[in-house]
């Protein structure tokens, strides 16, 4: 027995007794009946024909995970896509030549699916990943390549900073209470500093990093400088097609991964942050804080939006030019009249029309060039514009 399959077994239940499904009769006869099916063919090691059957089960979930607006899908059929995506991985797993299959197999359960036998699915993921050849590239790269790569074009400049009493102010290491008294009780921005050194992220993230321990996982990846734009897009993709395409390769365009279930998709990552102290002022537990992962080239640009959480913005690699706008300039920002956009501005922050969108010139706002190890403070609905000037990888903290 290789020693892939060794390490596969150790993840999945000893006996198919292990496995049993608890479905309510929200779940089809039929479809209990091909997950009973799969599970006797996996465990009496009839592989190919439990791959056939485990495509049968994604097929049917998938059509059902489809159905519906996402909140509105019953998590049991998340669960059941997420047994097709278990069988059908560990099938592959046996198969010559076909991890990288599985690998994506696994994504697509961590990604539309929901968590079952004590998060499997995720445990197989990290077994494939050590198993893929994702740290080949390292000694390509380099291990500054985060810093040393040049995109090739970026049509803003860097903006001149020159007026004081629009800079976000600066502040290093603040107490708790001091935080608390002058900044986020009066709900005023601020960029802290100091805070970062220990985490890992700060020395370790570059290119050739991000290759190594999360190239060959798929995630989905925003197509298109800015999501207001008509054709803004969103796909999957593996990380290392990502950073090929639009960090490496700019002629695609600009691509944007930007998305809050790489921490958890991809738990190395994860150990490289830490939350920050300050967010134990809120009132929520720190399982409800939410993490977002901001990874693209320069150039790309988050429009001016609010968002209904307090949030730390952490820089890590790269430099972002960031403008704040209260919460009560919502009238002179010119928020979207649709329900799904109404909290993004519809005026172009740095080239805005001014005809058509006159009260923005009487907007006042505070900006910042962010840097890595700084972390911008921005309060609950303040409105944010973000360019990235460089290849950037940033974290943001939600919390209240
Ligand atoms: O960094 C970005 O591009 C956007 C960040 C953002 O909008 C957020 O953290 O809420």
């Amino acid at each position: 027995m290789n020693s892939l399959w060794c390490e596969v077994q150790e993840v999945l239940p000893r006996t198919r007794e292990g496995m049993q499904f608890g479905f309510s009769e929200t779940v089809n006869d039929s479809v209990i009946y091909l997950l009973q099916q799969a599970r006797e063919l996996l465990y009496e090691g009839s592989e190919d024909v439990c791959l056939a059957v485990s495509e049968m089960i994604l097929d049917f979930s998938w059509e059902r995970l489809n159905s519906d607006t996402w909140k509105n899908v019953a998590k049991e059929w998340r669960q059941v896509y997420s047994y097709g995506c278990l069988f059908k991985a560990v099938c592959l797993c046996r198969k010559e030549g076909a991890l990288e299959e599985a690998m994506r197999t696994c994504d697509m359960g961590l990604l539309m699916g929901a968590a079952i036998l004590d998060n499997v699915i995720l445990r197989l993921g990290n077994i494939l990943q050590n198993r893929l050849t994702c740290r080949k590239r390292i000694a390509e790269d380099g291990a500054d390549g985060c810093s040393r790569k040049k995109t090739k074009h970026d049509p803003l400049p860097v903006p001149l900073l020159s007026s004081s009493e629009s800079l976000i102010p600066h502040l290093h290491c603040p107490s708790l209470e001091h935080f608390k008294e002058n900044y986020l009780i009066p709900q005023q921005p601020v960029v802290l500093s100091g805070i970062t050194g220990h985490w890992p992220c700060m020395k370790k993230w570059s290119l050739a990093y991000i290759r190594e321990v999360a190239g060959c996982r798929t995630v989905p990846v925003e197509l298109g400088s800015r999501y207001t734009d008509d054709e803004w897009s969103q796909t999957l993709m593996t990380v290392n097609d990502f950073i090929d395409k639009y960090i490496e390769d700019q002629q695609s365009g600009v691509g944007y991964l930007a998305q809050h279930q790489l921490f958890d998709q991809i738990p190395e990552l994860k150990q490289d942050i830490c939350i920050p102290d300050y967010c134990c002022l809120g009132e929520g537990d720190e399982e409800d804080i939410t993490i977002n992962a901001w990874f693209g080239p320069a150039g790309t640009i988050s429009p001016l939006h609010q968002d209904p959480q307090q949030n730390f913005l952490a820089q890590a690699v790269g430099r972002k030019y960031i403008r704040l706008y209260s919460p009560g300039e919502a009238e002179n920002v010119y928020p979207h009249e649709t329900h799904i956009l109404h909290n993004t501005s519809q005026v172009d922050v740095e080239n805005p029309n001014l005809e058509k969108f006159p009260k923005f010139a009487e907007a006042t706002y505070k900006e910042c060039i962010l840097t890595p190890g700084q972390v911008l403070f921005i309060p609950v609905k303040y409105w944010h514009y973000v360019r990235a000037l460089d290849i950037s990888f940033s974290v943001s903290f939600w919390w209240s």
